[in-house]
């Protein structure tokens, strides 16, 4: 077998002077860097497979919200959640190995480590987002896979929560059908029904109140996938489309896209500002990210960003939880740039308790399964809702002959089956956020006067060497630099309600820096300020 790599190997040298790592979310880079490490993953997603006793293991190619020349690679663990953290190190010594012989070395470690039964089959689904280089660094990772004989189903183009979806059915066929189609086929069974339950009136009969939205899809893989789902959807709801050529590979999050209105916090290309009180929504390039927004009387660009979207749902739960009086734990995950004034809203008017992580999905993913209704959502929009067996239980041993608590009981039970559990998604956040808003009757300010957010900013840093920056407390504090840390909090001190945090970026080769104040103006003297101590090390 050795001797199939090596040959293979050779065909996929790794550049001499960069050096890979296996980061927040995979590798992700210029694509033409890439093709040594997709072959390497390629390896190393076999030897997951194998093991994990032929478990299948998923490789996605994309690189996001990242622009049209970079690409990416990531694998997920069979549930469908991210790989296993232990195993990071290993996919990172991998793809730094400077020949076919370091290759093989690192190989038999890993085979030897994890005491890996070569003989064992190995199962592989693979997909990529729309990208032009994803065809050629697919056929790469394909080399990787078959000098393992791992066999392998490739999906085509796909979202990623897509692909998460897929590899969970791989492997617990109670999840779903494991295609595409299956996908459109468990989110639009539950959003029908829903829709159904929510517009039935006392006579049994249907209220036809349409719902419409725009989704920019940043020229994405999510404008094909939402064209086939709107097929499967009820007449109920009215998906418009703008940024929807993702055919054309180099407009890919261009001036449009989830990341874009979210860091410049104004509408994308293709929408004009004309339609007031209207929801609009962006996703990102592998539609795994979503934020909304709206226009409002005052035709004043408003955001309903990842903290919206996660308040919205506690307000959800928490109202149906208190209607059903079901004894269920709730909790919200958020990170350090989750808005102040949205922690304050959740810890003291729905009164539920909020948990602060890094950045990254997997550590909010993580922390969120302490809870039988656990919210996590990253402010940028990539977030979603975990419920335990002990929720599932409760809800489907419940017994009411009210006919209104029968009805809240059968939405939540759909819920269930229509947030995608495995990883933050847009579709299907987009989904669950309509038969909200539908639920309540709210237009999107209604949804927006929950709380004002505090004034914000974020700005990046270069420096010489961004692994010095050491954060604790939830990436809320820095340890080292030494002395910094007393610096920004001195400089907080001078601002009402003002916060500030610095912390290395984990996709790219700069430092963030976070401020929010009491008002804008508070908020960019805090932001430059400290943006200047930081820039001391560049
Ligand atoms: C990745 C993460 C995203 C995080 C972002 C932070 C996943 C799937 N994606 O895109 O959650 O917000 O990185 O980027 O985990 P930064 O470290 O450059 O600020
Ligand atoms: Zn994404």
């Amino acid at each position: 077998m050795l001797e199939v790599i090596r040959l293979n190997s050779s065909k996929h040298p790794k550049p001499e002077s960069l050096e890979f790592s296996y980061g927040t979310a995979g590798f992700r880079m210029l694509a033409k860097n890439l093709d040594s490490v997709v072959f390497r993953v390629g390896l190393l997603a076999s030897l997951r497979s194998k093991a994990l006793n032929g478990k299948t293991i998923g490789i996605m190619i994309t690189a996001s919200h990242n622009p049209p020349e970079d690409n990416g690679v990531k694998l997920v663990d069979p549930m469908g959640e991210m790989l296993d953290q232990n195993w990071e190190v290993h996919a990172t010594a991998l793809s730094n190995c400077n020949n076919v012989e370091e290759l093989c070395n690192c190989l038999e470690q890993i085979i030897s480590f994890f005491k890996i039964d070569l003989t064992t089959c190995s199962k592989i689904v693979i997909a990529r987002d729309s990208r032009e280089s994803g065809l050629k660094l697919l056929e790469s990772t394909i080399d990787g896979l078959k000098s393992f004989n791992t066999e392998y189903q490739d999906f085509g183009l796909l979202t990623t929560p897509q692909l998460h979806y897929i590899v969970r059915c791989s492997n617990d066929i109670s999840f779903g059908e494991a295609s595409e189609n299956g996908y459109y086929k468990k989110l639009s069974n539950s959003f029908n029904n829903i829709f159904h339950y929510e517009n039935e009136n006392e006579n049994g009969k249907e209220n036809s109140t349409k719902i419409c939205v725009t989704i920019d899809a940043a020229n994405g893989i999510g404008a094909d996938k939402i064209v086939k789902l709107r097929s499967y959807l009820s007449e109920y709801v009215q998906l418009e489309l703008v940024n929807d050529k993702f055919m054309e590979p180099q407009l890919l999050n261009v001036a449009c896209g989830a990341d874009f209105v979210k860091t410049n916090q104004k509408l994308p290309n293709g929408i004009n500002s004309f339609n007031l009180n209207t929801l609009f929504c962006s996703f990102d390039g592998d539609a795994d990210r979503i934020v909304f927004y709206y226009v409002d009387s005052d035709k004043v660009f408003k955001l309903l960003d990842g903290d919206k979207i996660a308040t919205l749902f506690a307000f959800f739960f928490k109202k149906m939880l208190a209607f059903l009086e079901l004894d269920v734990s709730i909790g919200i995950i958020q990170t350090a740039y989750a808005n102040g004034s949205s922690t304050t809203y959740i810890e003291d008017n729905l009164q539920i308790p909020v948990i602060f992580t890094p950045t990254g999905v997997k550590h909010l993913h993580h922390k969120a399964l302490d809870y039988d209704v656990g919210i996590y959502f990253e402010a940028n929009g990539h977030g979603t809702v975990l419920f335990s067996q002990n929720f599932i239980k409760s809800v489907t041993n419940y017994q009411s002959n009210n006919i209104e608590k029968k009805r809240s009981i059968n939405i939540l039970k759909e819920i269930v089956n229509l947030i995608n559990q495995t990883v933050g998604d847009a579709i299907s956040d987009l989904l669950a956020v309509l038969v909200i808003l539908n639920f309540f009757k709210f237009k999107p300010s209604d949804w927006d006067s929950n709380y004002k957010d505090l004034p914000n900013k974020l700005l990046k840093v270069i420096v010489k060497d961004r692994t010095i920056f050491k954060t604790t407390n939830a990436e809320r504090s820095l340890v080292e630099p030494k002395f910094l840390q007393s610096k920004i909090d001195q400089l907080v001190k001078s601002y009402n309600k003002s916060r500030s945090f610095v912390r290395a970026s984990g996709t790219e080769n700069a430092v963030r820096v976070y401020a929010e104040a009491q008002d804008p103006k508070s908020c960019d003297e805090l932001a430059d300020k400290v943006s200047a101590l930081v820039q001391e090390y560049s």
